[in-house]
């Protein structure tokens, strides 16, 4: 009987995180073969995941390769990696120049704007009442509105962050759904991120992710 061989690469991930949908896009967008595995976050992490992942955090993403596996860990660190290992993916970089700045806009997202935007939702809908802090939430909602409003004029001249299509955008793909999780966000005062974020969702990668769920 013929041997099927198994895919290449196995994702390590946990499926409501952002962190983790983004690297699942970025697969897609490469056009590979991998297997997901769901970790439980409740339980322990076993020593062989802790190889691979040593904080124990999800993503992971390993490569299976002849002479044993490469693990990666971080969905930046994945992300830069898949746009190097396929370099006639989507996700790859023209020049340097073009890495430093598609680099640049993939930090700010995966720190700033992603650190702003947790905060503000946990604020806003996770923490119970007494968890609360009443000028923290002022602060990062603040300081996630000024963000949107520099996307939003840094895309008056461009359709994705770094021009092109590019890991940065792969990151922000998921974290711009978590806006619906912000009260009362007027997306019409940013008109550029509302389009961007529309582009981002009608592509091929957003709507494969995930074969057996149906995406509006
Ligand atoms: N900076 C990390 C963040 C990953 C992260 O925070 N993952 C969460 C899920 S959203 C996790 O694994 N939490 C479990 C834990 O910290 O033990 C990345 O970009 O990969």
């Amino acid at each position: 009987m013929a041997q099927t061989k198994p895919p290449p690469f196995t994702l390590y991930e946990y499926r409501p995180s952002p962190f983790c949908v983004a690297v699942r896009l970025a697969l897609e967008e490469c056009e590979v073969l991998f297997t997901a595995r769901e970790v439980d976050l409740n339980k322990p992490r076993t020593a062989a995941f802790l190889k691979r992942s040593p904080f124990g955090r999800l993503p992971a993403l390993v490569e299976h390769r002849p002479g044993g596996e490469l693990a990666i860990f971080e969905s930046t660190a994945i992300l830069l990696f898949l746009a190097d290992r396929f370099p006639e993916s989507s996700l790859a970089f023209d020049d340097l120049g073009s890495k430093a700045e598609a680099t640049s806009w993939l930090s700010f997202i995966a720190n700033s704007f992603s650190e702003v935007l947790w905060a503000t939702v946990l604020e806003e809908s996770v923490y119970e009442d007494d968890q609360k802090s009443g000028s923290g939430l002022q602060r990062s909602r603040a300081e996630l509105e000024r963000q949107l409003d520099v996307f939003d004029k840094h895309l008056a001249r461009r359709a994705f962050l770094a021009g092109d299509y590019s890991v940065a955008d792969t990151l922000a793909t998921p974290l711009l759904d978590m806006l619906d999780r912000v009260d009362n966000l007027d997306m019409d005062a940013y008109p550029r991120v509302r389009d961007w974020r529309k582009r981002l969702r009608t592509r091929a990668s957003y709507k494969n992710a995930w074969p057996q769920e149906k995406k509006s």
